[in-house]
């Protein structure tokens, strides 16, 4: 297995919005970044990736970008921006920036140009039918199809009609997208997270998708077009070759036995992805405001058919949430009794599994879903659009889409960076453009870097192990006991090293003596270490143990 630094590297996402405000408008900026690197450097993370920053009007906060070489004016300046890649750098950590490629804002002189008339030279940037050719679904609902009264014709947005689909078809399109990101990268970025990237590809003879399956028409319909392939080995001549640069795929409607397909070192296309197969592991028939419970034994099992998958051909980002999911403690752990214990366990688990990890801004606090009172208290267009959704099929539940968006909203991982018990947790001197957790007074940066025995510390130590032994990056992943509804124990292992991984996703105890080899020893654990590795787990206790071969 090649050994690359973007395989030993822990990256650490940044929302910037919700960061850290630097001048008081509520919303968060580059200088607050900035203000935090230090922070971030103790932590001792390698890699920051940022969440859009270039201009936008925020339909989708940032997704929706209406100038690719501009800074978004509430962001800061250009100035800003070159002083953050400089004192990154500085401090050993790299910049990735969040691309969108597959759409624009409406608001991109592109567009403007496009829908002025059918033969204006950028009308072909985008795609534009007389009539919607097929029954398309945004993500965010409705049509995908948008008529636009200009030139009586109809545009495509996968997203929200504020963000028209880009034509990858077109050369020149193509050529100006290359052109833009070469001008970050000769600013010294090391690299991008490329946002649904699956989907630049369309299938222009418009296919229809499945009316009751929506992940099914984004697998097969809208993800994985014809000449995708072709246009990422292009981006890699063009792009990320002659800069070395590394290229992160949100790969939305990949499957295991396509990944590799992106990520196969011998396909020059990208260098690592992650998928959404955990991640929407709750969604139900109705996706994301329709939750269903979910089990333990079937987000082990896609755990391992993708580490099948990737093998040794290929790499994968591991990726527990982000600011499209709700929070991981909240979600797969016990934000109530076992708040701590279950957030240790869980970093344990993202920090050991084969993969370059990736710990979205606030886990390494505990960080929680919040306790949402009313629907005005939501920002994401997302839940905002399912809302009227709802309503149009006669839905007028409030509280019962209050309670799925609690559950499965986006805002969870939205609400600010938790820094101090003061005003809006130190996030903002003024009024935060989101609410503020409420739990920020006992949950926050300050309390935690004070406290030797904070999640925040037990962060630092499992990044520090994780550099101590390259085996928990390079090594084999073979899970034990799939079955159990409780345990989620695997083993790391190569020439270097064994490791055995005991992870107690529940509140009762749990044996593990006869997995444990006789000879091992204690690494690391979330609670004081045990007397004997061999003992019951206690409650969402993790345990990483040495094992002789
Ligand atoms: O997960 C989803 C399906 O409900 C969506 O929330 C999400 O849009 C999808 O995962 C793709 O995400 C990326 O593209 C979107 C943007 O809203 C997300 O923030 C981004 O991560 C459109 O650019
Ligand atoms: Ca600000």
């Amino acid at each position: 297995m090649a050994r690359t630094w973007w395989k030993e590297a822990v990256i650490y996402q940044i929302y910037p919005r919700s960061f850290m405000d630097s001048n008081g408008d509520g919303i968060g900026d580059l200088p607050g970044i900035i203000s935090r690197l230090d922070y971030l450097a103790y932590l001792g993370v390698d890699v920051l990736w940022l969440s859009p920053i270039f201009r936008s009007p925020n339909a989708d906060n940032g997704y929706d970008i209406s100038d690719y070489t501009a800074i978004m004016e509430a962001f800061g300046t250009m100035a800003d921006f070159e002083r953050l890649v400089r004192e990154a750098h500085r401090r050993n950590m790299k910049v990735l920036l969040d691309i969108v490629l597959n759409h624009s804002s409406d608001e991109h002189p592109w567009f403007q140009q496009s829908r002025s008339s059918k033969d204006n030279p950028y009308r072909d940037f985008y795609f534009w039918q007389p009539h919607p050719p097929n029954r398309w679904q945004s993500f965010f609902g409705g049509s995908a199809w948008q008529h636009d009264p200009t030139t009586d014709a109809y545009y495509l947005h996968l997203f929200s009609p504020k963000q028209p689909d880009l034509n990858w078809e077109n050369p020149q399109l193509r050529r100006q997208i290359y052109r833009f990101m070469r001008f970050w990268l000769d600013k010294g970025v090391d690299g991008f997270r490329l946002d649904v990237i699956p989907l630049i590809s369309k299938r222009t003879h418009w296919p229809e998708g499945y009316a009751d399956d929506f992940l099914r028409t984004v697998r097969e319909v809208y993800a994985n077009g014809p000449r995708v392939h072709e246009y990422l080995q292009e981006m890699h001549r063009e792009v990320f070759a002659p800069y070395d640069a590394l290229a992160l795929g949100e790969g939305i409607g990949l499957t295991p036995d396509t990944c590799l397909d992106y990520v196969g070192a011998h396909r020059r296309e990208l260098h690592v992805l992650y998928h959404f197969d955990h991640l929407f592991i709750n969604f139900g028939p109705g996706g994301r405001f329709d939750p269903v419970p979910w089990k333990l034994s079937e987000f082990k099992a896609i755990f391992r058919r993708w580490d099948e998958a990737i093998g040794e051909e290929g790499w994968i980002n591991i990726v527990l949430d982000n600011h499209d999911f709700p929070r991981m403690l909240s979600r797969f752990g016990d934000d109530h009794t076992y708040h701590e214990a279950s957030a240790k366990l869980l970093a344990t688990l993202l920090l050991t599994l084969r993969g370059t990890p990736c710990i979205y801004q606030g886990s390494e606090l505990g960080m929680t879903n919040a306790r949402w009172h009313n629907l005005e208290e939501l920002r994401d267009i997302e839940a905002l659009n399912a809302w009227r959704a709802w309503q149009r099929a006669g839905r007028h539940e409030r509280q019962a889409f209050l309670e799925a968006a609690a559950i499965n909203g986006r805002d969870n991982a939205r609400t600010p960076m938790q820094w101090t018990d003061a005003h809006a947790a130190g996030f903002t001197t003024g009024t935060p453009w989101i609410k503020v957790n409420d739990n920020y007074t006992r949950i926050n940066a300050r309390r935690a870097l004070a406290d030797a025995d904070s999640i925040f510390h037990y962060y630092r130590h499992m990044l520090a192990l994780r550099k101590a032994h390259p085996t928990l990056v390079y090594g084999s992943y073979r899970p034990l006991r799939e079955e159990d509804e409780q345990l989620f124990a695997y083993e790391r292992a190569d020439a270097d090293g064994r490791y055995l991984v005991l992870l107690n996703f529940g509140s009762t105890t749990y044996p593990v003596a006869e997995l444990v080899p006789p000879t091992h020893r204690w690494l690391i654990g979330n609670y004081a270490m045990p007397t004997s590795a061999v003992e019951p787990l206690r409650p969402w206790e993790a345990r990483v143990l040495e094992v002789g071969s």
